[in-house]
């Protein structure tokens, strides 16, 4: 570690933060305080994509939006987005923000609005950008059939015991298929534009203002990349009507609140909707019903394969997450038709 922040030229006190699934995330407080990342390269196997990517956005925001703000990365001693530490381990380091916090619930129509407008911002931001600038750091990342072929997949290699604890949710992974093929005919309808979407737009992506509660900025940049607008909307759906996430055991907990999804729709239409077209418009109702479906078939290949790709801190967790996302999912599919 020490290593890795002289490579930055910073100083102070170290401790971890944040609720990620992927990365190491660690505050440093000194003279100056800071975030400092230790980027999953198992998950991100070419994490220059990510710098990149961040860069391209960073610099036509700067030329054509300067009052945004966008978390963009501190150089090393030599220049550099990343450091790679004697292990090999790439390392990326942030000016922390202060007077703020993250949220990993929806409590009022009010933060609905204010952080779905807060994504909806960095689209719209980026409109008119060449999006060919940009590369996938995480290729097929929101393709539901690929996704759906990788849950066959684990499935076929899953231990029988495995197999077993996992059967409800195996069926229902089945019984949503339909969703597959109304995403290949979207698709290849050519109704969806392809613009820079964030892609991981949980609620606990956006940074709040402590005092004003106002939102600062979008976070956690790793795949902002060419998307659809559906996959941001979707995330937003997914991670906001529930009054509890996508931990939660007690699947009785789980709800469907029709004023915060109308808020959130509100919020991210207020920036997008003099870009979006009539029939991307379309698509609205299905963004929640694909995202979330995707996020469980997700946690659940994990849990099938063992655990290689979600950080856990006990062994059924992927098999709750996924329980806990089919249940949401029913629930949307009833309310956003
Ligand atoms: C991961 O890193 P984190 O926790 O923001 C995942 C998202 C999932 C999310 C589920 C690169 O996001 O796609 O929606 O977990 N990110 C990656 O909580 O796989
Ligand atoms: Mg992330």
């Amino acid at each position: 570690m020490t290593e890795v922040l002289d490579a930055f030229g910073v100083t102070g006190k170290i401790e971890p933060i944040g609720s990620g699934h992927i990365h190491k995330t660690f505050k440093i407080s000194g003279q100056q305080n800071f975030v400092l990342q230790r980027v999953n390269k198992n998950v991100f196997t070419k994490p220059e994509i990510i710098a990149t990517n961040n860069r391209v956005a960073s610099l036509y925001l700067r030329n054509h939006h300067p009052e945004y703000l966008f978390p963009q990365t501190l150089l090393d001693k030599n220049g550099n987005d990343l450091y790679y530490d004697s292990e090999g381990f790439p390392w990326r380091l942030f000016s922390l923000i202060e007077n703020s916090f993250t949220i990993d619930e929806v409590h009022s129509e009010e933060d609905a609005f204010a952080a779905a407008q807060g994504f909806g911002l960095l689209t719209k931001n980026l409109n008119g950008i060449d999006v060919s600038l940009f590369n996938e750091s995480l290729e097929r990342f929101h393709d539901l059939s690929w996704r759906y072929e990788q849950f066959e997949n684990a499935l076929s290699h899953a231990q029988p015991e495995v197999i077993q604890k996992a059967k409800g949710e195996i069926e229902a992974a089945h019984s949503f298929k339909h969703l597959v093929d109304e995403y290949q005919q979207l698709i290849a309808s050519g109704q969806l534009i392809l613009r820079i979407t964030h892609n991981d737009t949980k609620v606990n992506n956006i940074l709040f203002d402590s005092l004003t509660r106002k939102v600062i900025c979008a976070i956690d940049l790793d795949t902002l990349m060419p998307g659809y607008f559906i996959y941001d909307l979707g995330d937003m759906v997914r991670t906001f009507v529930s009054p509890v996430n996508e931990e939660e055991k007690d699947v009785s907990k789980i709800q469907f609140r029709k004023n915060i999804y109308d808020a959130l729709l509100k919020g991210y239409l207020a920036p997008m909707e003099s870009i979006l077209t009539s029939d991307e418009k379309k698509s609205i109702p299905f963004a929640g019903q694909m995202m979330t479906y995707i996020m469980a078939l997700r946690m659940l290949a994990d849990f099938l394969r063992g655990n290689t790709y979600y950080h856990i801190t006990y062994p059924e967790q992927n098999l709750v997450r996924a329980r806990n996302q089919f249940h949401l999912l029913e629930l949307i599919c009833k309310n956003c038709a």
